[in-house]
C-alpha cells in the first residue's frame, strides 16, 4: 500500500525468524511486540489492516476506500473475513508447523486448520466469479489485504481448488507497485547468515515501517 500510494518511507527490518521482536524497542511502540508497526509523525498504528485503512483514508485521492457506504460495508466485510476466517487458520498452521516449540505443536490441528481454511477460500473463490476486484469495479484496501492472505494460502497449497483466486493473485502481484511475494522474501531470509543479527540487510515480509506522509 505504501508503494501504491507513492509514499516515501523508511523500513526498519526486524527479523521475526530469529526472535528480534523480543526485547526490542518495538515493545514501546507495540505492547504486543509484533510487526508491522507504522510510525507516521506522532501517530503509531499497529495491526496490518488498521495500517492499510489508515493510509487509504489519509490519502483519499488514491480512491482505495469506496465512496458509497454500501461498498465500504462490503470492503470491511471482506477485510474481516480475510483476517478472521482465512488468516487465522493460516496462523494455526504456521504455529503448529514451525512457530511453537516442538513439544507444543499439535499436528492434528494443522489438518483441521487446513480444512477450515480451504472451506473459507472456497467462499472467496465463489465471490470472485466474474470479478476483477474484491469490491465493486476498482481497487480497494480489501484487494491489498486479499493479495497477501492469498499468497500465504498459496504457499500452503490451499488454493489448488481456487483457479480464480490463483489468477487474481498473479494479477495483483504483477502490478508494478506490488511487494515481493512471500516465497521471495523467505528465500532472501534463508540466504542471510544465521548470525546476521544487527545487519542492515535483514528483511522480513512484515516489518516495522516509518512513513513520511
Ligand atoms: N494481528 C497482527 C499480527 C501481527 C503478527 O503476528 N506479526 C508477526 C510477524 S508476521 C510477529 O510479529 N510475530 C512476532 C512474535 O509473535 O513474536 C497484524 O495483522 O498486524
Amino acid at each position: 500500500m505504501l508503494n501504491e500510494l507513492g509514499l516515501e518511507y523508511e523500513m526498519v527490518p526486524i527479523n521475526v525468524a530469529i526472535g528480534e521482536t523480543k526485547g526490542h524497542k518495538l515493545k514501546a511502540l507495540n505492547p504486543a511486540a509484533k510487526v508491522p508497526v507504522m510510525v507516521d509523525g506522532k501517530t503509531v498504528i499497529t495491526e496490518s489492516s488498521a495500517i492499510q485503512l489508515y493510509l487509504a483514508e489519509k490519502h483519499p485521492k488514491a480512491g482505495l476506500i469506496p465512496d458509497s457506504i454500501e461498498e465500504r460495508g462490503q470492503m470491511y466485510r471482506w477485510i474481516f473475513f480475510l483476517v478472521t476466517e482465512i488468516e487465522q487458520p493460516l496462523w494455526r498452521i504456521a504455529r503448529h508447523t514451525v512457530l511453537y516449540p516442538k513439544d507444543k505443536r499439535l499436528p492434528q490441528d494443522i489438518e483441521i486448520a487446513k480444512q477450515e481454511c480451504k472451506e473459507m477460500v472456497a467462499v472467496l473463490e465463489n465471490h470472485m466469479d466474474k470479478r476483477q476486484y474484491i469490491v465493486g469495479k476498482r481497487l480497494s484496501v480489501a484487494d491489498f489485504n486479499a493479495a497477501y492472505v492469498m499468497d500465504w494460502a498459496n504457499e500452503n497449497k490451499l488454493l489448488e481448488d481456487a483457479p480464480k483466486l490463483r489468477k487474481y493473485l498473479r494479477w495483483m502481484y504483477s502490478r508494478p507497485t506490488a511487494p515481493p511475494r512471500i516465497a521471495s522474501a523467505l528465500a532472501l531470509l534463508k540466504s542471510l547468515p544465521s548470525n546476521a543479527s544487527g545487519s542492515k540487510s535483514r528483511q522480513h515480509d512484515r516489518t516495522h515501517r516509518r512513513v513520511d506522509p
